[in-house]
Parts: structure tokens; sequence; C-alpha cells
């Protein structure tokens, strides 16, 4: 007795051919802003050199950034992914105690 009619073979052994194609499961991470907020007391100065360091900011781009949070009382440092801008709040909320300024940093989901 052959294969096919030991197993039942219902299809006359052509198959009946369902291809599937998985997705590849990659999800695009989610991106946060990181937030400067204005305050009366934080030096200009500081605030540009915050930028430029942890923002890897030139002093152009960092005093446009500064200027635009002193205007606005809010502005972009920059967009990562979430264990980075967590990294670069702590950093500048540490870096801005240390120098005992009040200057606050924040993240916001994009
Ligand atoms: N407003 C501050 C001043 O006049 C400067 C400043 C800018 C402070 C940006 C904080 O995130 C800030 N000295």
């Amino acid at each position: 007795m052959s294969d096919d009619r030991q197993r039942g073979d219902e299809d006359g052994g052509v198959g009946t051919g369902v291809i599937t194609k998985t997705k590849p499961k990659t999800k695009k991470p989610s991106l946060y802003k990181v937030l400067l907020l204005n305050d009366d007391y934080t030096p200009m100065e500081f605030v540009v050199h915050v930028l430029e360091r942890f923002f890897n900011k030139g002093r152009e781009e960092a005093t446009l950034i500064m200027l635009h949070v002193h205007q606005h009382g809010v502005g972009i440092c920059g967009l990562y992914t979430y264990e980075v801008a967590e990294t670069k709040v702590t950093q500048v909320m540490d870096f801005a105690q240390q120098n005992q300024h009040p200057l606050q940093c924040t993240m916001e989901r994009e």
C-alpha cells in the first residue's frame, strides 16, 4: 500500500501549498525629547556649556537653543531612545545641582 493511502491523502498528493510569511518582528523604539526649562537664576553661559557637554552641540547651536529656552520657557535639546534620554536628564540634573543652579531638565515621549 502506498504512503498516500495509508495516511488518507485527501488531495491526490498535490498538496494545498499554504504559504505563510512571517513578519520580521522588530519594532522601532519610541523616541523621547529631552527638554530644558527656563528659570531666572541659571547663568546663560552654564546652559550653553550643558548643551555642548551633554548634547554635543557646537557653540552656535547651543547658544540658539539656550536663547530659545530663555525666551519661550522650554526647548528641545535632542531626541533619544528611552534609556539614553533618561541618562541625559540625570547627567544634566546632577551637573546643575553640583554647581548649585536650579536648571531643570526633563523628557517627554515624542
Ligand atoms: N533665564 C536665564 C537667565 O536669564 C537663562 C537660562 C536659559 C536659564 C535657559 C535656564 O534652560 C535655561 N540667566
